[in-house]
């Protein structure tokens, strides 16, 4: 048993190396939330109305900014102030997956520039350590943390045995840049301590018709020792109340990792 499952964000942030790590554990304890939301939606206004209505319940704003149809620097300026506003981090699943110099021209410049505004980004490891090394160049000197795909909640995933093994070394190989993983669980005997993110989760459906595989924030977090629980449809999907959702899930989420530590 990892005996820092038992422990509080809060405690383990002092075991991270990355600052922006440090911070998030530092807030998820204050804000008392491990909700990251996935917000999916395709325009500007749609996006940022969501997010200033849930972002007091979430520790994370997840996007993927290469689906919003009016993108543009504004747009940036305004997430931004809203994730000072409510307090929470933007991470954008750009889900890189080039060699390392690609990823670098495509972390810091083209239309999005994610380096200059996105906390935290992920990577497939798929290409090689070149990868993890090209997008540190860019964004440890900016206090930036990245996120490994070790696992996809995807039925027929192939990011499975010896793939998501080699993963969990990179990640430990470069721990001043890389914040966790991505994944269904946690990963045991690591020699450095990781956020572990898992997306796949809800409270209502078993799936989406498109290999998409849901779990129940409980199965994750107790059972599975995940961290933060990454919430899309089931927030905003139709006919629901995304506010209540967001409260339901924060609870949900919340309750888990309480009684992770509560040993039960
Ligand atoms: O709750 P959903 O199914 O509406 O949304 C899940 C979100 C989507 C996916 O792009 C993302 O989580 N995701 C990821 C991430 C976060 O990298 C990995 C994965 O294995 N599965 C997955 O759904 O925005």
């Amino acid at each position: 048993m990892d005996a820092r499952l038992n422990h509080k964000f809060s405690q383990r942030a002092n075991g991270l190396k990355n600052p922006l790590a440090k911070a998030l554990l530092a807030l998820m304890e204050e804000k008392q939330t491990n909700l990251s939301v996935a917000v999916d939606l395709t325009n500007k206004a749609d996006i940022l109305a969501l997010v200033d209505k849930i972002g007091p319940f979430v520790c994370v704003i997840k996007t993927h900014v290469d689906v919003i149809e009016d993108f543009d620097q504004d747009f940036i300026q305004q997430l931004t102030a809203l994730s000072e506003k409510h307090r929470f981090y933007i991470f954008e699943d750009r889900k890189f997956a080039d060699i390392g110099n690609t990823v670098k021209l495509q972390y810091s410049s083209g239309v999005y520039k994610i380096a200059s505004w996105a906390h935290i980004t992920n990577c497939h490891t798929v290409p090689g350590e070149g990868i993890v090394q090209g997008l540190k160049e860019v964004g440890l000197p900016l206090g930036r943390g990245l996120l490994l795909l070790a696992e996809m909640s995807s039925k027929g995933s192939l990011a499975t045995g010896s793939y998501t093994q080699t993963t969990l070394e990179w990640a430990e190989k470069h721990n001043d840049f890389c914040i966790g993983f991505i994944a269904g669980r946690r990963f045991p005997n690591l020699q450095h301590d990781f956020i572990t993110m898992s997306p796949g989760i809800g409270l209502d459906v078993k799936g989406d018709g498109l290999g998409q595989q849901y779990r129940t924030p409980h199965e994750v977090i107790v059972n599975c020792g995940s961290d933060i629980i990454i919430v899309g449809r089931g927030i905003y999907g139709a006919g629901r109340d995304p506010v209540v959702e967001a409260q339901r899930y924060k609870q949900a989420g919340w309750n888990a990792y309480q009684e992770r530590l509560s040993g039960k």
